[in-house]
């Protein structure tokens, strides 16, 4: 049986760090990735930035007073879903959790979410079935540990796929990736949970997404 997700839950094999508090140095790398992904949405024409949308997962209301919850396979908001996969040897599939900010390494975040079992699957589509667009999300180390990377894998209505590795730096906290154009017009988003070893758990939240830009 593979090793699941977080600490303190049913099946979980991580163990809690503890907590630095967020250096000033994080605190304006954190603000210049705002500033970055808002320079990116400035640059799409008035009708296109109407109808981007931010996956916060805020209304995911179990975590408001608990550190982490339950919330199933599935997770549709605003037009568009996440769905998780376990990893094919795996007898316990777990889910999606909702992470609060009572849970200690959300410190400074907000309600986020985490595919909690080792290598399983996380998958965005767009409930319209029509293309779709990725700009931005933010990743944190789920437990405080490292190392953790998360390759992301865009799959375009052809059948062909694009492929983006965002390492965290390995220290708490939130870290936003802004994804290249090469990630717009696509027909799934996939990325993998860490395989637990080598790759540590990331949790994630505010997924800036938005309908295909042309040219398709
Ligand atoms: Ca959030």
């Amino acid at each position: 049986m593979a090793p699941h997700g977080l600490a303190g839950l049913p099946r979980m094999a991580f163990l809690m760090t503890t907590l630095m508090p967020p250096s000033p140095f994080a605190m304006l790398r954190r603000r210049r990735h705002a500033i970055h992904a808002l320079v990116v949405l400035a640059s799409l024409t008035g009708a296109q930035a109407a109808q981007a949308v931010v996956l916060d997962f805020e209304d995911l209301i179990c975590a408001r007073t608990q550190p982490t919850c339950h919330v199933g396979s599935v997770y549709a908001s605003k037009g568009y879903t996440l769905r998780y996969a376990a990893a094919p040897d795996d007898d316990h599939p777990v889910g999606f959790q909702a992470i609060g900010k009572l849970w200690t390494p959300d410190a400074g975040g907000s309600t986020a979410m985490l595919a909690n079992s080792c290598n399983a699957s996380t998958v965005l589509t767009a409930q319209s079935g029509k293309p779709f667009s990725v700009l931005a999300l933010d990743l944190a180390e789920a437990n405080a540990d490292a190392p953790v990377t998360v390759e992301f894998i865009g799959t375009k209505t052809d059948g062909t796929q694009v492929r983006m590795n965002a390492p965290l730096d390995g220290k708490p906290g939130w870290q936003r990736v802004v994804f290249p154009s090469a990630f717009y017009n696509l027909k799934t988003l996939t990325w993998l949970q860490g395989d637990c070893i080598s790759n540590k758990s990331h949790m994630f939240d505010n997924i800036l997404v938005m309908p295909g830009i042309a040219p398709r």
